[in-house]
């Protein structure tokens, strides 16, 4: 694989029921992404943004599944633009846009390898129409990955990835039809209790025993695992997230012991941010993520 990152731009909140997370991209960008990936002797190259229709411009459709068409060719673009990146030999880093964005980064990152996927997450993002409380696609990402419920007939957010090489780490906000999708089909999950009594070291190195050792990791970052105080830009921020100190440890821990195939930052909603500070830790934690040396 080259030293060059393929930035790809995913400006949707088709998924979220909050707007705001449509402008992560511009906002991630504009906080100095290509140059603090500079820094790092990556080349970044920038792809320019997925064109995405304006939310207003479309209808909601089915209230437990909301805007599920637009979301499919969004993330049907998506996997085609990560996959070609991949062929290429760059490594794709795609700036969300709400968490269904994962669903085309995900399938395009697994087209051609076997990999595991790290999900940092307040929520489990597991329910399907038939659980969900909001209808939000972004609370449905990892399932419709899994291929859990209707999503098993949807052949656009298919990847095969067995639930064994699944990690789902620092949830602090499930629902109950989630749970239930943990239990059922065993999926590995460290809660933000697990990280107050271990430590996040401790966990995350866990986390890294079930999905290394294919051909590299997908890292899907939702900003909102990390406490509100510290990323107050997000669309649903929960209370009692991880520390900016154990949010960097989890990172650099997965840069020492993974292969970084593909990563994703989602979920920064620059409306609701303090002076973009949570654009710029999503960019802090990817630099993190792809090996930062501090010495
Ligand atoms: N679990 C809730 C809330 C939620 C999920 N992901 C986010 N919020 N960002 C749901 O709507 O599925
Ligand atoms: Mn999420
Ligand atoms: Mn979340």
């Amino acid at each position: 694989m080259s030293d060059t990152i393929r930035i790809l731009g995913a400006p949707t909140d088709y998924g979220a029921s909050r707007r705001g997370v449509d402008m992560g991209p511009s906002a991630i960008r504009y906080a100095g992404l290509a140059a603090t990936l500079s820094t790092l002797g990556v080349d970044p190259l920038d792809a320019g943004d997925l064109s995405v229709p304006p939310v207003e411009a479309d209808d909601p459709g089915r209230a437990d599944a909301k805007y599920l068409p637009a979301i499919e060719s969004v993330c049907t673009e998506l996997a085609d633009r990560v996959a070609d990146a991949l062929a290429d030999g760059d490594r794709p880093l795609v700036l969300g846009g709400d968490h269904s964005v994962a669903i085309g980064s995900v399938v395009g990152s697994t087209r051609d390898a076997d990999i595991g996927v790290l999900w940092f997450d307040a929520h489990g993002d597991l329910n399907t129409p038939a659980t969900t409380p909001s209808g939000n696609v972004h609370g449905m990402a990892l399932a419709a990955l899994l291929g859990h419920g209707e999503f098993a007939s949807m052949s656009w957010t298919g990847t095969g990835i067995d639930p064994e090489n699944v990690a789902l780490v620092g949830v602090r906000d499930l629902d109950p039809g989630e749970r239930e999708a943990i239990r059922d089909h065993g999926i590995t999950t460290f809660s933000i209790s697990e990280i107050d009594r271990r430590g996040v070291t401790s966990v995350v190195e866990d986390a890294l025993d079930v999905v290394t050792g294919r051909d590299g990791v997908h890292v899907s970052l939702d900003l909102d695992w990390i406490d509100p105080t510290e990323a107050p830009g997000v669309g649903t921020p929960v209370r009692g997230g991880v520390t900016y100190r154990e949010a960097h440890a989890a990172l650099e821990r997965v840069a020492d012991e993974a292969t970084v195939r593909s990563l994703e930052l989602v979920e920064v909603n620059p409306i609701l941010d303090d002076h973009n500070r949570t654009a710029e830790l999503a960019i802090e934690l990817a630099a993190s993520a792809l090996g930062k040396q501090i010495l």
